[in-house]
């Protein structure tokens, strides 16, 4: 019964894309990321553009450091390969501090036939993401990054 057995590609924002004037936070809480899985950001080139940050960065908005990536393309696609947190903005004008940025946090893939005991669940709070649902599984985290 696993779920999620492929990769998941998601448009950012859906329907609206990357633009000002969406809440993004609140779409990346609608969806649960695992690994593999792909954000499309779509909007007209020159206009935006995607910015993998560190958390710091995402919350100044200040890019003199902390990027991790840059893509312009108007229709990037960034494959979340790591678990853990990752955070985006937009790096024109002040469109990040409009709001135009969001966090993901990527967990990993759950494999559904393992009902061991070392598979804990634990519901965290991460700074103003409300309560999500965590796991730790380093075996399964290990096995995974083989595949790549
Ligand atoms: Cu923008």
């Amino acid at each position: 019964m696993s779920h999620h057995i492929e990769a998941a590609e998601y448009i950012v924002g859906d329907g609206d894309g990357w633009t000002q004037a969406v809440n993004y936070q609140r779409w990346s809480e609608q969806h649960t990321f695992y690994a593999g899985d792909v954000l499309v950001f779509i909007y007209v080139p020159g206009q935006h553009n995607t910015y993998e940050v560190n958390e710091d960065t995402y919350r100044t908005c200040n890019t003199s450091q902390g990027v991790v990536a840059t893509y312009y393309s108007g229709h990037d696609q960034v494959t979340l390969n790591e678990t853990g947190d990752h955070w985006f903005l937009c790096n024109i004008q002040d469109h990040c501090k409009g709001g135009m940025k969001f966090g993901v946090k990527v967990e990993a893939i759950m494999n559904t036939s393992q009902t061991s005991g070392s598979m804990g669940f634990t519901p965290t709070s991460i700074g103003g993401w409300g309560w999500v649902w965590t796991f730790d599984l380093v075996p399964l985290v290990g096995l995974f990054m083989l595949n790549y």
